[in-house]
């Protein structure tokens, strides 16, 4: 198994972190997305988005991941990362989906700009983030893990980018729920820590 990685993407992370926890190995290929390596066209060919992360298992590519966890979970993991009950899928779906959108387009947006320095609009990508930090921690009050009562796909994908949304400027101090919920996670065996900058 190969990951075509970068090690500051909260995205790659995600797949990281998820690898770790099942105590799986891959082989680590850095695409180097300062020098813009992900829109060479040996690279495009493997990812016609031009994003990482990308996951190579029996020669077969896959990218995204939110769909790499699901992809991971299905083929090597536990049942309870991905239960097979349609109301689990559901609700893991909706977490991920927010992990694309809301989270994307406000703590990870913010990070971005203030971290690596890109164009952004950042008092819309930090109230963005303030929305999701709120919201997040208000489901987590009475709960261990956001679906269910043990950890699942939707927390690897939704923890990276809201444990890293100091570096976008935002204060995490307020949320004492979120502030449990890593905790949690941060025990699991097999965690990785988070690639500060
Ligand atoms: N929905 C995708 C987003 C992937 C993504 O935005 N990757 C960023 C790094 S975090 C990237 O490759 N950016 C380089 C570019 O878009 O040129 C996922 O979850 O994997």
């Amino acid at each position: 198994m190969q990951l075509h990685d970068f090690y500051l993407s909260g995205n790659c992370y995600k797949v990281r972190l998820f690898l770790g926890l099942l105590g799986l190995q891959a082989e680590m290929l850095n695409v180097d997305l300062p020098c813009g390596a992900q829109k060479h066209p040996e690279f495009l060919a493997l990812n016609p988005r031009g994003q990482v992360p990308v996951l190579v298992d029996d020669g077969q590519p896959l990218v995204d991941s939110q769909a790499i966890l699901v992809y991971l979970a299905r083929r090597y993991g536990e049942a309870h990362w991905y239960p097979q009950d349609a109301l689990s899928q559901g609700l893991i779906s909706g977490w991920l989906s927010l992990t694309a959108n809301e989270i994307h387009n406000g703590a990870a947006r913010a990070r971005v700009g203030l971290k690596f320095g890109r164009p952004v609009d950042l008092e819309d990508a930090q109230a963005r983030g303030r929305q999701v930090l709120e919201l997040v921690d208000t489901h987590l009050a009475g709960r261990l893990w956001l679906v269910g009562d043990q950890p699942t796909i939707a927390d690897v994908a939704v923890y990276p980018y809201l444990a890293l949304a100091d570096e976008g400027g935002l204060d995490l101090a307020p949320y004492e729920n979120l502030a449990a919920w890593f905790a949690r996670l941060r025990a699991l065996p097999g965690y990785l820590d988070l690639p500060r900058l």
